[in-house]
């Protein structure tokens, strides 16, 4: 039944930041899915008998790369193939199952954040046997082996039904599909109070999330609406939709402007929240404050005793790169372990293998913790349900004092999208042959202490991440990240994260972006970003 298929390579399938997205006329080619697919597997060792997840977003694509990828498991002599209802998983869900499961890997499909659709963007990343995304040693390999693969194998069998709950065989293999929701509740319901959320929520609270017609609507449905008993309706675009409804599923303060709006109106809800594609990103609004996800990881880690899944407290917390410090001054205060990381959640996942960190993030709308080996939005939103039902007090309370007591980061991030690639690129080497003679230099009232491209040597395995985002720090905590972004699928992206120190709480209340004016001019002064990408202005500010 196993038809070996003679195979060209395609030289482009370089897994970024998180696998590899491309536009689904790019998946589409012949071939192209599969042979992506068998360089996973060839990759890989020892998986003979064990069991593959295979899930996604439920994006443009998914269904038809999902029934490939049993066929090709069988093929390739997995055991067993745990999929799905719909073909339908949040990347925590699915980092859950392998994890409870002790399955091998899992294979998710999911662009995350890129719009869907027949002419939009699709992914397919591999996550290794702990749940998390597979680390570069394996990512590399996948890619060398892309080019230079000729064939792929793939068992002769009919499309399984992926709508009904049950174990089915394809071609000697079991595959079964199973409740995308239920494990993940379960473990929600494990780690967070329950009860005080839904005393908060039955005494009047208003909570209203959007899933952004992205994959979280069941689960938020099941979790907000049915185990925590907010009214129906309250989870919005709560069907997971192929084109996700026309929306670009990026819980910001551009994508999800209307929940920001409503919440933030006279007579709106209390508390809003948004997930991405995938259900890995979360955005937290309460009345009156929209929480930055810097921040919001260093309130949660502060705050950590409030659910009982964290009741002992937490090891050590770690944050990218281009995330506030914020984090790294409630590390202190707790006398924790604090780590600093490139860009990408794969670069978690050994420090929490090893216990070191307990809690981690990003800035870009990513908080997460060791209960799996993703950042998890809907976890993310539960734990600040937690936090104001154990404080009771509002989302503005819980930051402002948070401010008060440690400082406030004052942060953003300005992209430049759909750059030319020759230009971005061009920008950061011109950006790197200077770094040398910045420290010193004066910018106005900003004097540049020093400058870098990151560089980070894992603390377990030893092995070390290069250029990594170019760094620029000034006198009093202050500093400018460039990088470019490693998830887009067409030109080039240029992110500029801004950060700036205030001690003073009588200077909490300063709109982020003036706060930030003078950096920001400083930031185009030494990167010449209008001049190298021809933008006159970011296309999003987050
Ligand atoms: C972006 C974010 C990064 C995140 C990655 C995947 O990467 O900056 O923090 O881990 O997306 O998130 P980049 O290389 O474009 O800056 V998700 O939710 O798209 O899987
Ligand atoms: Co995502």
């Amino acid at each position: 039944m196993i038809r070996t298929v003679p195979t060209a390579p395609y030289k482009d399938q370089k897994p970024g930041t998180s696998g590899l997205r491309k536009k689904v006329p790019v998946f589409a080619q012949e071939n192209y899915a599969e042979n992506f697919i068998q360089s996973i597997f060839d990759s890989l060792d020892g998986f003979e008998g064990q069991t593959l997840v295979i899930g996604g977003d439920g994006r443009y694509y998914n269904r038809e790369v999902i029934q490939k990828a049993i066929r090709m498991a069988a093929a390739a002599g997995f055991g067993k193939v745990m999929v799905g209802q719909g073909g339908i998983l949040s990347t925590p869900a699915a980092s859950n199952i392998i994890r409870k499961y002790k399955a091998f890997g899992g294979i998710i499909l999911s662009a995350s954040h890129n719009p869907g659709g027949p002419n939009e963007d699709f992914g397919i990343k591999y996550n290794i046997s702990n749940g998390g995304p597979a680390p570069e040693k394996i990512t590399e390999a996948i890619f060398e082996r892309s080019t230079v693969i000729d064939e792929y194998r793939i068992v002769d069998a009919a499309d399984i039904d992926l709508d009904v709950i049950g174990v089915l065989d394809v071609g000697g293999m079991a595959v079964e599909v199973v409740d995308p929701v239920a494990d993940y509740a379960q473990l929600m319901e494990e780690l967070f109070d329950f009860g005080a959320i839904r005393n908060l929520i039955s005494g009047g609270f208003r909570v209203v999330m959007d899933s952004m017609g992205a994959v979280t609507g069941p689960y938020a449905t099941e979790i907000i609406e049915k185990r925590l008993g907010a009214p129906a309706g309250s989870v919005r675009n709560a069907t997971p939709l192929p084109d996700f409804g026309g929306h670009h599923p990026d819980p910001n303060l551009v994508h999800a402007k209307e929940l920001y709006d409503d919440v933030m109106s006279a007579g709106g809800p209390d508390f809003g929240a948004a997930s991405d594609g995938d259900g890995d990103r979360n955005m937290v609004v309460g009345k009156g404050m929209f929480v930055t996800p810097s921040d919001s990881l260093a309130i949660i880690a502060a705050n950590a005793k409030c659910a009982p899944g964290y009741g002992k407290g937490i090891a050590g917390i770690a944050r990218s790169m281009p995330t506030s410090a914020a984090a790294d001054r409630v590390a202190e205060k707790l006398g924790i372990g604090m780590y600093e990381t490139p860009t990408g959640w794969k670069f978690f996942g050994n420090l929490m293998d090893a216990g070191k960190v307990t809690v981690c993030g990003e800035e870009s709308f990513g908080t997460g913790s060791d209960h799996v080996r993703e950042k998890d939005g809907l976890w993310a939103i539960l734990f600040w349900l937690n936090i104001v039902a154990a404080r009771k007090e509002s989302v503005a309370d819980i930051v402002r004092k948070h401010w008060a007591e440690y400082g406030r980061n004052y942060y953003s991030r300005h992209d430049y999208e759909d750059v030319d690639t020759d230009a971005a690129t061009g920008l950061m080497e011109a950006l790197r042959a200077k770094l040398s003679v910045l420290p010193g230099q004066s910018f106005g009232n900003l004097t540049v202490t020093a400058s870098d491209d990151f560089a980070y040597t894992d603390p377990i395995d030893g092995s070390v991440s290069t250029r990594q985002g170019v760094r620029v720090l000034f006198e009093g905590g202050s500093r400018v990240v460039f990088r470019l972004s490693g998830t887009g699928t067409s030109g080039a992206t240029l992110r500029v994260y801004v950060e700036r120190y205030e001690p003073d709480a009588s200077r909490h209340d300063i709109e982020t972006q003036a706060a930030l004016a003078d950096l920001l001019t400083v930031a185009d002064e030494i990167a010449e970003i209008k001049t190298h990408t021809g933008h006159d202005a970011p296309t999003v500010i987050t």
